[in-house]
């Protein structure tokens, strides 16, 4: 890349507002195009400094826009089937994704996990066991701080935990991780990726630059993983974690104990009764970051100190408040079926259950059969509501309810819920229709649940 290049940046959400600021600070020339003409071009602006060198354009992009352009940086939430892109490939102009920049400007070792579910989990947790071990660890990518915001802050002694989204890696170029982990793989974002082949693809591709002198973490439970982990063409150094059968090389977990088994060396880590993290899906989230840990040099004492200290993060099976007796939990990154179906897998409790939102063209049927016996009422939102109910009561499930917001979903859930019971919001569906994302989700559902 030419410092002083002019660059199309596309999306002017957090992604492209700090690519823009990288190009600018490494001294060259953005145009930041948005296609939502309703945009507040004014707001984003503030963003950057007056007299930068950028401009912007709003709704549709013209090819006479791309004069003097030579390369688009483009955000994860855009799909390259956009009409625009067609406009920018036909120009000769190469896409990059906003990671691809990042990656290109930024020094030192890189991490980096993907996987359908469990990704903010690790990476929090990965990023906490560096942190006591290295001096300068930058925690960034679909976790919520762009990657290009902290890219050229590091050095060649950084450590960079990444949490990177198949949105992401649709457009990564020469991306190399040290060590990459694709914890789990279940359809997920099928709108966008069309087949469960290509989302696989996509996902195992963080591992495509990878050498001989790198580390692969994978899930040795999930057959997709576990086929690509012993095929031919995989290059870096495989550990596979499992958390339901005894493995003799890498991570399981022998009685309740996590163990690192390697040349007929069995390392005991940490026992899954003495971490905060529920669920079976929390146990591997951990192996993967333990494992992670151990690829990097950090000391196993080290890691199992970290491990034991570490909370669930926000928004994911989080505990919020107990209330006349029922407890309250936020499970608004339970975006997709999957997710969906560990934490009601997780609830200590009989479950009011709070689903539904937007469409990405999933199917329901595995979520309502996890709900065996445990879950009480379904109480439905948003546009996916309709199709949820049909399918529970193809299921034989009827006790369903519909609210129109938030507020409501969590007042039925109080009227109805009894002694020892679990409130849960775990959607299921992404939040956009209704939320602005699955953060403001859960922090509207906390809201209501404080006010009870
Ligand atoms: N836009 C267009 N054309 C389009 C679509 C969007 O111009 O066709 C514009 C929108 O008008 C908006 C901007 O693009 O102004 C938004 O860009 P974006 O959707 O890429 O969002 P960012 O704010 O840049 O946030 C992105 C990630 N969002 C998505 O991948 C959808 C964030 O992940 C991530 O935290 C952030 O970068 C920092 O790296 C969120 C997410 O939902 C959490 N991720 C998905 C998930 O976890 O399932 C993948």
């Amino acid at each position: 890349m030419n410092q002083s290049q002019k660059v199309l940046v596309a999306g002017a959400g957090k992604s492209g507002i700090s690519s823009a600021k990288l190009l600018l600070q490494m001294g060259g020339e953005v145009v930041l195009y948005d296609g939502n003409s309703a945009l507040d071009a004014r707001a984003v602006m503030n963003h950057f400094e007056q007299g930068a060198r950028i401009s912007m354009i709003l709704g549709q992009l013209l090819p006479e826009d791309l004069k003097g352009v030579n390369l688009c940086v483009i955000s994860p939430g855009i799909s390259l089937e956009e009409p625009f892109v067609d406009i920018i490939r036909a120009a000769g102009v190469p896409v990059w994704g906003e990671v691809q920049l990042a990656y290109h400007c930024s020094r030192g070792k890189l991490i980096a996990i993907t996987g359908t579910n469990g990704k903010t989990t690790t990476t929090a947790l990965t990023g906490e066991i560096m942190k006591a071990y290295f001096k300068d660890v930058h925690v960034v990518g679909n976790i919520g701080i762009p990657y290009t915001e902290e890219a050229l802050k590091t050095e060649e002694d950084s450590v960079t935990v990444a949490e990177i989204s198949s949105f992401q890696l649709e457009t990564t170029v020469d991306f190399h991780p040290a060590v990459s982990a694709i914890l789990n793989i279940t359809p997920d974002h099928l709108n966008r990726h069309h087949t469960m082949e290509c989302y696989i693809a996509v996902k195992e591709s963080i591992a495509a630059n990878q050498t001989e002198e790198d580390t692969c973490v994978l899930n040795y439970d999930d057959e997709e993983l576990r086929k690509f982990g012993q095929g031919e063409d995989i290059k870096p150094r495989v550990v596979f974690f499992s958390s339901r059968q005894k493995l003799e090389e890498g991570y399981c977990i022998d009685n309740s104990m996590i163990t690192y088994h390697h040349n007929g060396k069995a390392t005991p880590i940490i026992d899954i009764y003495d971490m905060n993290l529920l669920g079976r899906h929390n146990h591997e989230n951990v192996m993967a970051a333990i494992a992670m840990g151990m690829a990097m040099g950090v000391p196993v004492k080290t890691i199992k100190k970290v491990v034991r200290e570490f909370k669930a993060v926000e928004h994911r099976i989080e505990f919020v408040r107990e209330h006349l007796g029922i407890r309250y939990y936020n499970d608004s990154k339970g975006t997709n079926p999957d997710a969906a179906i560990q934490a009601v897998k997780a609830m200590p409790g009989p479950i009011i259950l709070i689903g539904g939102g937007y469409d990405k063209g999933s199917s329901y049927d595995e979520w309502i059969e996890s709900f065996d016996g445990n879950v009480k009422y379904l109480v439905l939102i948003g546009q996916t509501r309709d199709a949820i109910a049909a399918c529970a009561k193809e299921h034989g499930f009827n006790n369903i309810m519909f609210a129109e917001d938030m507020a409501e979903a969590v007042r039925v859930c109080a009227y109805y819920a009894e002694d020892g019971d679990c409130v849960l919001l775990s959607p299921a569906c992404a939040s956009w229709g209704m939320f602005k994302n699955y953060e403001e989700r859960g922090r509207i559902f906390k809201e209501c649940v404080m006010e009870l």
